[in-house]
Formats: structure tokens, sequence, C-alpha cells
């Protein structure tokens, strides 16, 4: 889960009666507004409502596995207390808590792992950092002071004072030098080795890849990587943006993901009250239900071998030795849906929502392909030039948008090449 969370939740998208394009967490930029000004927003953020235990559980019931903070975005407000600037959610709002202290409590608690987004090279509320140029002039930008003084104690800072932390989360490095991608990857080592740094740190530093924003790549992509995705038109919360994906979409886009070997990291936008909004709940808990039942099918999976094949029945993940098999729209009568070329055989098949339940395995043509119970055929002769597995389904989907069916093989699949 990645949550944007910040002083922009207090206008919600609206300035001055006007609703402002864009998303809500860039509202200081896009309007220009002086930091003497946003900054007075403080005075009025007490989100008295927020509850880390029900934030962490909204995560865990949806299936995800870590969660992905705003402790400091572009605008420069620190999420934590920090003794570096007290531009601050502690030290300068009615609010007077530490909201990443109670969620590192509770992700302890619940078994989620915690990690921090540090906008590095933006931040608008000081004279050094990147792209603040209404309020200081960019002739006279000193970024090694900021880094010196704020960028770096503040990473310091959430790397000691929050226990094991997963990720730090990089963002937009813009025209940042490389000396300070290289700075920010020694510091995290130094206090937290194990603590993973995304690509967008800059400068091709970074242990996993962060795709663009809501960006899924068209093939497969063996190195390890993820997505950030919203999940309506913002990342930061916006009265106005009622744009929600469909738990159904949101299961497509997460097999898809998956099944080239990818995270999905998506994002919910807490509001003034520190409430994540109730729509963005509920879509969350319909793909925890789903993920429940066939959870398997995206967990420990990699990049699937490339099916040479559009189908129209729906998606594969995999992971070595089992196949599996999302199918999103129901074929004709026959119900059959093949994968040609697939050179392994299948020794076990079942549907992850009935998993005592086997689906029978025959070689060859038998039994009859019309109609009856769930079956797999299977034509599959080393040596010979013709391979194919086919999958008779049931009448109707068992697990409505998304129903998955596990093959699990002999050996390590791969598929044919088109001859
Ligand atoms: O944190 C979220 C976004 O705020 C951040 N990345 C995700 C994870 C992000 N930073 N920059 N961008 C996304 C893209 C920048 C778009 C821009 Fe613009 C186009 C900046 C200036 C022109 C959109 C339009 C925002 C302001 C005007």
């Amino acid at each position: 889960m990645f949550i944007h969370w910040g002083l922009y939740a207090v206008p919600a998208g609206m300035w001055k009666g006007e609703a402002v394009h864009g998303f809500g967490e860039w509202l200081m930029f896009r309007k220009r507004i002086p930091l003497a000004e946003y900054g007075k927003l403080a005075g009025q953020f007490n989100p008295a409502d927020f509850n880390a235990d029900e934030w962490v559980k909204i995560a865990r019931d949806a299936g995800m596995k870590y969660i992905v903070i705003t402790a400091k975005h572009h605008d420069g407000f620190a999420m934590f207390k920090s003794e570096c600037s007290d531009y601050n959610i502690y030290d300068a709002t009615p609010f007077k808590r530490d909201p990443m202290k109670e969620l590192a409590e509770a992700c302890g608690k619940y078994g989620l792992k915690l990690c921090f987004y540090y906008s590095q090279a933006q931040d608008w509320a000081h004279p050094g950092g990147l792209n603040n140029t209404w309020d200081y002039d960019p002739a006279e930008k000193d970024f090694e002071k900021y880094y010196n003084e704020k960028c770096a104690p503040q990473i310091r800072e959430l790397l000691t004072n929050y226990g094991p932390i997963g990720i730090l989360w990089c963002d937009t490095p813009g025209v940042m030098e490389k000396k300070y991608a290289k700075a920010i990857v020694e510091l995290v080592r130094s206090l937290q080795p194990d603590c993973l740094i995304n690509t967008r740190v800059g400068h091709e530093y970074g242990d996993y890849t962060s795709m663009s924003d809501n960006a899924i790549p068209r093939f497969a992509y063996k190195k390890p990587w993820e997505t950030p995705a919203t999940l309506n038109d913002t990342w930061g919360f916006k009265t106005g943006d009622r744009k929600w994906k469909t738990a159904s979409e949101l299961i497509r886009l997460l097999v898809d993901i998956n099944g080239k070997g990818g995270n999905y990291l998506l994002n919910v936008g807490p509001d003034a009250k520190g409430v994540i909004p109730a729509e963005s709940a509920g879509i969350l808990r319909q793909v925890g239900e789903w993920m429940k039942i066939n959870g398997d099918s995206i967990y420990g999976t990699v990049a699937s071998p490339e099916d040479p094949y559009m189908n129209n029945w729906g998606n594969i993940t995999y992971k070595p030795g089992k196949l599996y098999l999302h199918v999103y729209k129901w074929p004709d009568e026959a119900r059959m849906i093949y994968l040609m070329h697939m050179r392994a055989e299948v020794t076990k098949a079942y549907f992850l929502a009935q998993p005592d339940k086997e689906i029978p395995v025959f070689e060859g043509m038998r039994p009859s392909t019309d109609g009856g119970e769930p079956v797999v055929t299977q034509r599959y002769v080393p040596g010979n030039t013709t391979y194919w597995t086919m999958v008779r389904l049931p009448e109707k989907p068992i697990t409505d948008p998304d129903t998955v069916i596990c093959l699990e093989l002999d050996r390590e699949m791969e598929f044919g090449e088109l001859i």
C-alpha cells in the first residue's frame, strides 16, 4: 500500500474556492502558493481520527505486505517528528503526534513492513531544494546546504527512529547531481544495510526498478520491479476525485503486473481527519476477499514464460513448477481454453477456490471434449512437434471476477516458439 498524506489533505484539491486540476499533492506548485501562505495549513491540520491500526489492517486485509508512506513529499513538510526542521507534523500542527511512530508500531503488530517515501530532490519549503522558484531565486539555490541541513539529517532520522525500514522510496531526482544520489545510498547502507532503495534515487543507483507512475511494461521483465499506481486520479486526497478503479480492474492489473514479474504499489490518500476514504477502503476489501482465496497465484510469483499467443480468456501468473490460469472471460458453451506449444507436463490441476478437489488430467484426446465436468487434457510427447494443453472449465466462474486454476508441472516450463 502506498499512502500519500500531508498538508495537501487540508485543501483537498481546492484553493480559494477554485477546484485545481491535477494531483492533490501538487497544489502548492500548481498555484505557486508562497510558503508563508501554504505553511499556514499546518495550523488547521488536526487529523484526530488517525488510527494507525486501522490503516494497517486495511492494507493487511487487502493482502498487502508492505506500506510506503510519504514521510516528506515535494512540499517539504515532514510527517514525522524532526529535530532538523520544525516544519513537521509534531511541532507545527495542533495534532502533536508522530504518525510514523504509531504506524511503525502497528506494522510490527500486524506483520507488515514499513517503508518511507522521501522526496530527496524537490523540496518547496527549503531555499536550496529543487523547484520552488516563486519564493526563492533559482540563481541562488544552494542544494548542498539543503542536502546537509535537511535531506541527509531527515533520512538519518527516518532510518534511526522507527525500527527496521523496508524501503527508502525516493522520487523525482530531477537535476540533482550524481554525488547526492551516491551519498544517499551510502547513508542508507550505513544505517540499515537491509533497507532497499528504489531507482528513483537517481543516476542508476537503487536496488530495484520503479516503473513510471501508473505504467505497466508491455513484456515480462526479469529484474525486480514495481509499479506505483493510483486508485483514482490523484495521490494526495482530493474531495472532487471519484474516479475509482473497480476491484475487478484492480485484480486484472495486479495479475498483469505479477505475471510480468513486478509488484503493485497501490495508493490511498487519507483525508485531513486522518481517514482513508471509505470508497478506497471498500474497494480494497473486495480485492482482499479475492486475495484470501487466490493469493497463491500472486505471492512468490516470478516473470511468466512468454506465451506466444494472445488469448481471449484471461492471463497467466507463474512460479517455478506452477502455472496459474486467471480466467476473466468465460468462453462459449464448449468452455475450453488452450495453451499451445507448452513444453511441460501437467501433473495435477485444481481451482484455488477448491484446492482439495483435483481436476482430472488425461493424456491425448480423451475424454470427449463436449460438455461435462472440468478436465485437463494434454498432448505432451517429448521429441514430437505438437504440444498443447486444454482446460475445460465448469459452467460458471467460481470466484468472479477472476477464477484461478493451478496447473502443477513436472518441471520448469517453457512455451515453444511459433513454427
Ligand atoms: O508522489 C506521486 C507524484 O506526486 C509524484 N510521483 C508519484 C509517486 C510525481 N512527481 N512528479 N510527477 C509525479 C510527475 C510530474 C508532473 C508534472 Fe506537473 C508536470 C510536474 C509539472 C508538470 C502535474 C502538472 C503536476 C504539476 C503540473
